[in-house]
């Protein structure tokens, strides 16, 4: 596994978007191909495959390993916020309505605001960043993500030197949202980073996967992806960005504090309470494969965590 990092990419190697999107187009075809397979009421309800992204261009740290099926990863989802089944997001999150969509940035800011989603867009260029999604819960996706790096976004908005942490939420709707009429989890979805792995450049806000937008049920319009983190860390729909200076509230931390911590860095050393993270099933794959520290990452984030005991900040 091989982590192929920006001066690695030789200027031949850079497909240009046209192409390239039309490559994604045979890959996305080719997966729908087998939707015959399915039982019909999976079939049913899935959605047509959002509008294609233009304009993105080959980001860095991508791995050479194969996507997962773009079926696979919009399928098995979890956002409770639709239910608890992997397939509930795919059957249910046709609820949620994702234009008009505003980003409020709070707190330890100079300049706190309000962005709409097509600003976002305009104002910031897109990257593909083809990352591994490592679930807590010990199976992993590789996703050709679209994103924009998270530093960049937060820097028009002046974090001051007191933000030394950044609390996320989604959405809170249970019109749209009807997950959240059950007290499965404490809404809305929160989620926090401290400030210097938030802006490391491997951290992305994502806004679309497989050279199109987001499905709903992978978190539409503006997810999360920390890559070196377990998949929960990788909040969805996010509406509030606050920069904060003590360690927020997340919400997988507060439903059970000895099984998720803050951190929640992917780490074969220290098992989950009641299961193993030694090995991962990569979805669609049948053998185990070992997880790796950081799921691959360690080169550019372990520095991150240099002198902390990770047993203990897990
Ligand atoms: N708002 C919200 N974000 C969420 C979740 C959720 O339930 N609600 N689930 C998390 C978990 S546990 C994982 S593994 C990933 C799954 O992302 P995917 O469905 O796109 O694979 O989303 C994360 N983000
Ligand atoms: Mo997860």
């Amino acid at each position: 596994m091989r982590i192929r990092r920006p001066d690695d990419v030789q200027a031949g190697e850079i497909t240009p978007p046209a192409l390239y999107l039309r490559r994604r187009e045979l890959l996305l075809g080719a997966a729908c191909a087998t939707a015959g397979a399915l039982l019909p009421d999976v079939a049913d309800a899935e959605a047509p495959p959002p509008r294609p992204l233009p304009d993105v261009r080959p980001g860095p740290f991508g791995t050479d390993e194969a996507p997962t099926p773009y079926r696979d990863a919009t399928l098995y989802n979890n956002f409770y916020e639709f239910g608890t089944d992997k397939k509930d997001p795919m059957r249910h999150a046709g609820s949620l309505r994702t234009r008009p969509w505003t980003l409020s940035i709070e707190g330890e800011v100079a300049k706190p605001g309000r962005i709409g989603i097509e600003d976002l867009l305009r104002r910031h260029p897109l990257e593909e960043r083809i990352y591994r999604l490592r679930c807590v819960e010990a199976w992993s996706m590789v996703i050709p993500w679209i994103g924009i790096p998270l530093g960049d976004v937060l820097a028009h908005f002046e974090p001051t030197s007191n933000a030394k942490y950044v609390a996320f939420a989604t959405l809170y709707d249970p019109e749209q949202m009807p997950g959240q009429r059950r007290g499965v989890l404490d809404w809305p979805y929160v989620e926090g980073l401290r400030i210097d792995e938030a802006v490391h450049p491997l951290a992305i806000l994502a806004v679309g996967m497989y050279g199109r937008e987001l499905p709903n049920q992978n978190g539409a319009p503006l997810r999360l992806v920390v890559p070196w983190k377990y998949g929960f860390k990788s909040i969805k729909s996010i509406v509030t960005i606050r920069l904060t200076r003590t360690q927020p509230p997340t919400s997988w931390n507060v439903s059970a504090p000895r099984e998720y911590g803050f951190y929640s860095n992917v780490n074969p050393k220290v098992d989950h309470p009641r299961w193993s993270q030694k090995r991962e099933r990569r979805i669609g794959e049948f053998l185990k494969r070992d997880t790796l520290p950081f799921n691959g990452y360690a080169e550019q984030v372990a520095p991150l965590y240099a002198g902390m005991d990770l047993t203990k900040n897990y």
